[in-house]
């Protein structure tokens, strides 16, 4: 219990809905999570993985069904449809609670229900925010535990503060056709029924921490947002941190703990955040960032000693899998991982080579990141760290260059808001179909996105000292449909280029869509790029550009007399530069 009376009148409320057998309010201690992993071994929500290898990691399988998140079934229910905007899906609000009413009633009958109180940010950040979660799925309480700071602490300071974000989760049937994922901002809430997947069902992560949080963000003057947060150090001992949005399955992770290649001696790359990042304008005119997660809720396949060595590492220990495939003696396995064939399929099946992916493409891992061997002990300061870039990207195959600056905020705004991506297994649907994705934040803003680049806009105004605002692209391929660049550990030669420029090293070369780097400005010292393919990938296509740019322009139109004036004035300039290139 809780000396919050609201609070404690609204798990009486719940409960009376929803007839659980138990109620349980969560301490976040290590008996209680020891105890939680024992219930699940018995019940089989969980797989012992071999605790030789992989002390303190298990396995969860979902149901088949329920393997991402689940955007056509996602709302925003503001009382005004136009607060939305065409970039959600609303339902009315007493619509959408009387839905959700009915199916809640009784749903927790024969079963606990779990009161997780929660801290998204570091527990004594004046950034931080509080959740109460009420869940019917162990899975999701131990996740929790690992991806926010949850418990007896977080309660006391929703005790003391006062106000929260109240979620309520059930997995109910896990029928896709009794399933919602509800928000109602205005009252800062989130309803959640028929999931037990990620983002779906862990209502700290994009339910709070994007999607009410970016309303709230908007109305406060700050900004939430889907970006790791990762600082790069140099041989000289300075640190510049960078937050950086790409799509969901576009590189975040990976990104946010690279390790430097040889040629970058005495460089080290820090992890502050790898999905969620909360910005807020300092008393010194600069932008700072807190990480509001504690843990990693990262893709599993392409993970390997390779690709992102940091990750591997860290996952050898008190980790939860979910959905990955397993070895003959009980290891975690995915696609990129090694060579080892495995012997169970991510639905616990017998596996046979050839006979499609074992582990699901949107299998994760769910670990702390304190257990990442880069991570940062800024990621605990309350005050969070200075930004000096702005880093937005997405996966182009074509036409997007490596990488560009933007000649202003303004600017750099509108390469946000053009952002487009090929879509990825993070959400059920199509994979690989271009669609824009705005600040990578099409799935996650929760509200019009109209007055949220407004609100981008207001912000570079309210900031002294804005980051630079830059655009990448690592996945562009050649006409054999190769990736053009190495990418990974490699795109540390990228973000030198970008910290050289917020430094004032580097001269740019002006094209119309934005500054590029000057030939040979990226390092390429022991890389197998040849000239031809780096200019390949910093080309600026005019005619190409020019059909971007209408779309961008078709797409923008769309959000009405709302889209901000500012932003069109932008696009025009870019469309007239490109006619006299
Ligand atoms: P979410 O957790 O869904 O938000 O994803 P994310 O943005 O953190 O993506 P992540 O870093 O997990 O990468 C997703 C996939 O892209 C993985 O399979 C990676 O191996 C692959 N990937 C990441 N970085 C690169 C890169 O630089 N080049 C190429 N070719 N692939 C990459
Ligand atoms: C994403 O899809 O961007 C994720 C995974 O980070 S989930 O938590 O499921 O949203
Ligand atoms: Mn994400």
């Amino acid at each position: 219990m809780s000396s919050n009376q609201k609070l404690n009148d609204w798990v009486k409320a719940v409960a009376n809905l929803t007839r659980p057998d138990h109620i349980h309010w969560c301490t976040g201690d290590q008996a209680e999570y020891d105890h939680l992993v024992a219930e699940m071994l018995q019940s089989s929500d969980l797989i012992e993985l071999n605790q030789q290898t992989h002390p303190g990691s298990y396995l969860h399988l979902s149901d088949p069904g329920d393997v991402a998140r689940v955007e056509h079934l996602t709302f925003i229910c503001t009382s005004n449809p136009g607060d939305a905007g065409p970039n959600n899906q609303w339902m009315a609000p007493v619509e959408a609670k009387a839905k959700m009413e009915a199916l809640f009633s009784g749903c927790m009958k024969g079963r606990t229900m779990y009161v997780i109180p929660y801290c998204m940010g570091p527990i004594d950040s004046p950034h931080s925010r509080c959740g109460v979660e009420i869940t019917d799925s162990p899975y999701v309480v131990a996740n929790m535990r690992i991806m926010t700071r949850m418990g007896q602490s977080a309660l006391e300071r929703i005790d003391r503060e006062g106000n929260f974000v109240r979620g309520t989760h059930s997995i109910g049937e896990l029928d896709p056709e009794r399933r919602f994922i509800m928000h109602f901002p205005e009252d800062l809430m989130i309803l959640s029924y028929g999931s037990g997947y990620g983002g779906n069902a862990l209502l700290g992560k994009k339910c709070h921490a994007l999607r009410i949080a970016s309303y709230q963000a908007r109305t406060e003057g700050w900004l939430a947002e889907h970006m790791l947060i990762v600082g790069v150090e140099n041989p000289q001992g300075e640190t510049h941190y960078i937050a950086a949005a790409f799509p969901s399955a576009c590189g975040k992770t990976n990104l946010a703990m690279l390790i430097p290649p040889a040629e970058y001696e005495g460089w080290k790359i820090w992890t502050v955040g790898d999905d969620i990042c909360w910005m807020h304008p300092g008393v010194d005119g600069r932008l700072w960032a807190i990480n509001p997660e504690a843990g990693f809720f990262g893709v599993a396949p392409g993970t390997g000693a390779d690709t992102n060595p940091n990750a591997l590492a860290m996952l050898n220990h008190n980790c939860i899998f979910t959905n990955v495939a397993q070895t003959a003696d009980g290891q975690p396995w995915w696609e990129g991982k090694d060579d080892e064939i495995p012997v169970k399929d991510w639905q616990g099946r017998d596996y046979h080579p050839g006979s499609g992916p074992a582990a699901h493409p949107n299998s994760r891992f769910t670990a702390a990141i304190s257990q990442c061997a880069s991570y940062s002990e800024q990621t605990e300061a309350p005050q969070g760290v200075p930004i000096s870039a702005i880093v937005f990207g997405g996966r182009r195959e074509r036409l997007v260059p490596l990488v560009m600056e933007s000649n202003s905020w303004q600017h750099g705004v509108l390469l946000g808001a053009s952002m487009a991506s090929e879509t990825t297994a993070a959400a059920t649907g199509a994979v690989g179909v271009v669609r824009r994705d705005p600040m990578a934040m099409k799935p996650f803003c929760g509200y019009n996105f109209a007055d949220y680049w407004q609100h981008w806009l207001d912000m570079g105004k309210r900031i002294e000292q804005p980051p630079k605002i830059f655009h990448v692209n690592w996945f562009r391929k050649d006409e054999h449909g190769k990736f053009m660049w190495p990418g990974f550990c490699e795109n540390m030669r990228v973000l030198e280029w970008i910290i050289e420029r917020c430094k004032g090293n580097k001269a740019a070369v002006s094209s119309p869509i934005g500054k590029m780097p000057e030939p040979g400005a990226i390092n390429l010292a022991g890389l197998e790029v040849d000239d031809a393919t780096m200019s390949g990938l910093l080309e600026v296509d005019a005619s190409a550009w020019s059909a971007e740019i209408e779309e961008i322009r078709t797409y923008l139109e769309g959000y009405g007399e709302r889209l901000p004036t500012q932003l069109l004035e932008q696009l025009n300039q870019v469309a007239a530069e490109l006619k006299n290139s």
